[in-house]
């Protein structure tokens, strides 16, 4: 309901609100204001924040339970027989920047291709052009020394996506860039401050140096970035709010791991062993979900012989089943990855209708791979991040076992999926999605399945892990997951906890 609306309503039964307790009904349906009426103080003049949280959290508490076992849903879950009190703050809004869902606009077509890289180039040389004076390739060549380097000294800089990366005999590096007027060759001299300088193919970059005598050849001096500027100030929340970082729970999975799976849902039901986990799960006011809920099927040859539930609207039916013991009070973000059932190619829309339906309780907002999603005025990027395999495979020093780090190059570039052709297809959208803008204040991914967070220039960046033991592929691959631990972040300090559900964490 709007804020006008809640405002009337209100102002009809004899009320005034606090401006912190219309935030929070506006995240309200309108059955919860009626429920919020019944039980006030007729004489009340004012709502205030505690009034919603004795009436609406106590009732959701109660009916959480309740449902939980007149349905008896997951035979496996048992409510924590040693449950601290939490007294709940009820979650705000989630507001929804950016999703794919029900914008799709593309068929596949080659102009889309086309207009896709062009959208990319501008956004990502706007964001450079501001730090660098620049001209467009095709003009150097025209003027050749005349133009920028008459004196032999003077610098000329362009900006251009990269296009191709070679190593010459002499062993320099050769960078092919090109802007929307033609193309040039860069060299980087093995004696350079900038020779280690971490490229890869198609992303959008500054360069600037000097012309050769034909304005055939820019020798490179120094790069520049998209990246996210150094005055970068993260936006906070004023309240103590916490956010959880979830991904690959991969429900269905015959090593999908139940046991510390359900230990996580008993910690968020208040069976926490510790006063410092008791103050988190009292502030605990969100989850969000970066794709693989489920194991999917079909998703890559021989699946079937490792699934548990064989299904994937049975997986999803579990998955519900989970959620719905997670308290009501809690506001979830579900987003898909590459093992859910929607289209692999990214951007990829929110879960299916019929699937959405199977999560009852209300407090579930689905969107598409990537979306951005502000809570308590703080940005959350979720990204699944299949994009962190073409960087470890293409990106010396970026690691499976590290992957905030792969986190952070995709944000110094401003973008989540920079290499096009390697193992996430993209599909040409008229507008890049990938393209990270505005800066968020968090970017969460999963995918890799291990854990890991960092800063970069504010931002928060962390993988989620995952909920699923080592697979029969991962073993031949060799990567050794990292599950059942969490990322949860206090949106007013920014600080960063991870909390262990496994018997050995
Ligand atoms: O991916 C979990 C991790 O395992 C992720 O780092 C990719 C890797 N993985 C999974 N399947 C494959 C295939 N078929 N080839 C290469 N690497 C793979 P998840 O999306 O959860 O399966
Ligand atoms: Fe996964
Ligand atoms: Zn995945």
């Amino acid at each position: 309901m709007s804020g006008i609306d809640i405002v009337n309503k209100l102002a009809s039964r004899g009320f005034m609100v606090e401006p912190g307790a219309l935030d929070l009904l506006k995240a309200r349906s309108s059955s919860d204001l009626e429920r919020l009426l019944d039980g006030m103080d007729p004489s009340a003049f004012m709502i205030t924040v505690d009034d919603i949280k004795r009436i609406l959290s106590s009732e959701e508490m109660v009916k959480a339970s309740v449902s939980g076992t007149a349905s008896a849903p997951t035979p496996a879950y048992r409510s924590p027989a040693r449950a601290r009190q939490i007294d709940p703050v009820p979650a705000g809004e989630v507001r929804v920047l950016s999703d794919i869902t029900n914008n799709s606009t593309c068929i596949g077509d080659y102009d889309e291709f086309v207009g896709y890289f062009r959208y990319r180039y501008s956004k990502l040389g706007d964001m450079i052009r501001g730090r660098l004076s620049t001209r467009p390739i095709e003009s150097l060549k025209k003027g050749g020394r005349r133009s920028g380097s008459g004196d032999g000294k003077s610098e000329v800089a362009v900006i251009g996506m990269v296009s191709d990366l070679r190593q010459t005999s002499g062993g320099h590096r050769m960078i092919e860039l090109e802007d929307l007027t033609g193309s040039i060759n860069v060299l980087i001299m093995k004696d350079s401050d900038i020779f280690e300088s971490q490229l890869i193919l198609d992303e959008v970059i500054g360069v600037s140096g000097q012309l050769s005598g034909d304005g055939g050849l820019l020798i490179a001096k120094s790069l520049t970035y998209p990246d996210v500027p150094f005055t970068n100030i993260p936006r906070r929340s004023s309240e103590p709010s916490v956010v959880a970082l979830l991904s690959d729970v991969h429900v269905g999975s015959d090593t999908f791991l139940e046991d510390d799976w359900l230990k996580f849902l008993d910690w968020v039901n208040g069976d926490c062993p510790t006063d410092t986990d008791a103050d988190l799960v009292s502030r605990l006011r969100y989850i969000v979900v970066a794709g693989d809920l489920v194991d999917g099927i079909g998703i890559y040859p021989g699946q079937e012989k490792e699934l548990h539930i064989l299904d994937v609207y049975d997986q999803y039916r579990k998955a519900a089943e989970y959620f719905s013991m997670i308290p009501k009070h809690i506001q979830i973000v579900i987003s898909p990855g590459n093992h859910d059932a929607v289209r692999q190619a990214e951007p990829q829309p929110a879960l299916s209708q019929d699937v959405q339906d199977m999560f009852k309780q209300g407090n579930v907002t689905f969107v598409g791979n990537p979306s951005a999603v502000e809570i308590e005025g703080v940005r959350v990027l979720a990204y699944h991040g299949r994009s962190i395999d073409d960087l470890v495979s293409n990106l010396p020093g970026a690691s499976y076992s590290q992957p905030e780090l792969a986190m952070a190059e995709l944000l110094k570039r401003r973008h989540l999926s920079p290499i096009y052709g390697g193992r996430v297809m993209i599909a040409p959208e008229s507008k890049d999605h990938f393209v990270i803008d505005p800066i968020p204040d968090i970017i969460h991914s999963g995918h890799v399945h291990t854990v890991g967070v960092c800063r970069h220039r504010g931002v928060i960046l962390a993988n989620s892990g995952t909920w699923q033991g080592q697979t029969e592929f991962q073993k031949r691959m060799n990567i050794q997951p990292d599950p059942a631990r969490i990322p949860l972040v206090d949106l007013n300090t920014g600080e960063v906890s991870i909390v262990g559900f496994r018997d050995n964490t």
